[in-house]
């Protein structure tokens, strides 16, 4: 068994005991309440589930795994020479639960590098595709093309015991993950640059290859993609990308069947698709203006026209997070830190400057504060790449780490088929009349 499975299977096997024994001695315990308003919007606020990755602070924001995103851009191993976390430590991080050695890391790299080699049916479905459709679309579908390869799949087809699902899930998350970023520079070379692909080099870490397989050799891209790789990994276990995962895996559909169900939630506009559509909306505003770098006043305004025209603010807002995201601080950081000076990353300055105060002033709007998507794509553009209906594929190439990490531990703790009571309008009108009538 290789060390990674080995660590996780004594971690695991130790979790197992523990949660017997919570649910034993304390599975009557209330977590809490919930209202009607709640079932009608969203379940916001309701424990429903555990993920064991990582947990959000509506105040504080991420913790992987207890660590912070400054803790963890300090303390994760770093590349050669290199500044920024490698992704490969918060895998490691969110699979074992502690904080990874460089020689972990490495062990990750390469065992990613000798799994890594796509299958060519995967390139033939996508070349099938019109070459406009969307990234996200282009993605899933490349995702689901690799599903042939799924070993959870065989051997349940097989016939394999309940002990045995998170050896294989374990297998295909590793193998899925050292994959997804040669079939995303592939979507990425096929939609923008003509067909001409890069072949993946292996003495690259998993970030920096995909920097290089997208086209970019410059160290400053593949610093920012270890971060960006690193940052976007998890988001407790509620968001609609990780909840979908776990729930289309609850009825032990393989990690490829899993994976794909949480990107066509990504690709949703209110979660990542945001990322894009937080670009558009800047480079529409600064057309808006005459195409010169916008006032704050002006912004001030052209945030007002499109709350008025009923349109979302993206980049803005989160369904649990209170304050300013810490991945979005972290990009900012990492813009005054290397870049220091950048046209549209003073647009997301000047916007984060305005938009909360007019945002509170609706009234309605629980959190005014930027989210991870406000800043990603001003560095995405800084350093070149142009494309925005490309930068939901970055996301989901990160979610992945934290979505098949989570997904083996759902494997390796016997984490039930999801199955909650729905209700009927009609039923909740009986059921405030019979409160009513006790009362
Ligand atoms: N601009 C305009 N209106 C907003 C808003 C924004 N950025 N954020 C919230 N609102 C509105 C909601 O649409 C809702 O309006 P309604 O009552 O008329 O339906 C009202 O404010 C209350 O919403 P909320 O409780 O504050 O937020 P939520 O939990 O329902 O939704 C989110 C959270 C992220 C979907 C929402 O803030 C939003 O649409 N933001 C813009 C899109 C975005 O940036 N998404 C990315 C989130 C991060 C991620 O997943 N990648």
């Amino acid at each position: 068994m290789d060390k990674l499975k080995e660590k996780f299977k004594v971690k695991a096997e130790a979790l197992n005991i523990e949660i017997k024994d919570i649910i034993k001695t304390h599975g009557d315990m209330k977590l809490g309440e919930y209202t009607v308003a709640q079932v009608y919007q969203g379940m916001r606020g309701m424990t429903g589930m555990v993920s064991e990755t990582s947990k959000l602070d509506a105040e504080e924001g991420i913790r992987f795994r207890g660590y912070s995103i400054p803790e963890l851009r300090k303390q994760l191993p770093k590349a050669p020479g290199g500044t920024e976390p490698l992704p490969e430590g918060i895998f490691y991080l969110m699979l074992v639960g502690e904080l990874p050695t460089t020689e972990d890391v490495s062990y990750i790299t390469n065992e990613w590098i000798k799994r890594s080699v796509v299958p060519k049916h995967v390139f033939d479905v996508l070349d099938r595709l019109p070459v406009d459709t969307h990234p996200m679309t282009q993605f899933s579908i490349g995702v689901m093309a690799m599903q042939t390869e799924s070993v959870f799949a065989k051997a349940y087809a097989k016939g394999m015991n309940k002990k045995e699902y998170w050896e294989y899930a374990y297998e295909d998350a590793m193998t899925m993950i050292s994959r997804l970023p040669r079939v995303a520079a592939y979507i990425y070379r096929r939609k923008y640059k003509g067909g001409v692909h890069i072949e993946p080099d292996h003495k690259l870490d998993w970030a920096a290859n995909l920097a290089h397989m997208l086209g970019f050799e410059e160290f400053d891209m593949k610093r920012l993609m270890r971060l960006y790789l690193t940052i976007h990994a998890d988001h407790e276990g509620g968001n609609v990308s990780a909840h979908a995962t776990h729930l289309v895996g609850s009825a032990l559909s393989d990690p490829y069947l899993a994976f794909t169900a949480g990107m066509n939630g990504l690709a949703g506009p209110l979660h990542g698709l945001a990322n894009q559509e937080v670009l558009s909306w800047i480079m529409e505003m600064k057309e808006f203006f005459g195409g010169l770098l916008p006032t704050k006043d002006q912004i001030a305004d052209y945030i007002k026209k499109t709350l008025a025209e009923g349109k979302v603010v993206p980049g803005y807002g989160h369904a649990v997070l209170r304050k300013t995201d810490p991945r979005f601080t972290a990009q900012q950081d990492f813009y005054r830190t290397y870049i220091k000076h950048d046209d549209i990353c003073e647009i997301v300055q000047m916007i984060y400057e305005v938009a909360p105060g007019i945002l509170e002033s609706t009234g309605k709007i629980k959190n005014p504060w930027p989210n991870v998507d406000a800043h990603s794509g001003a560095l995405l553009v800084h350093y070149g790449m142009h494309e925005y209906d490309f930068y939901t594929v970055l996301f989901g190439v990160s979610r992945a780490l934290g979505v098949m990490a989570s997904l083996v531990w759902d494997r390796a703790t016997g984490s039930a088929i999801e199955r909650p009571n729905s209700v009927t309008t009609d039923w909740i009108k009986k059921k405030i009349a019979a409160e009513k009538a006790v009362s």
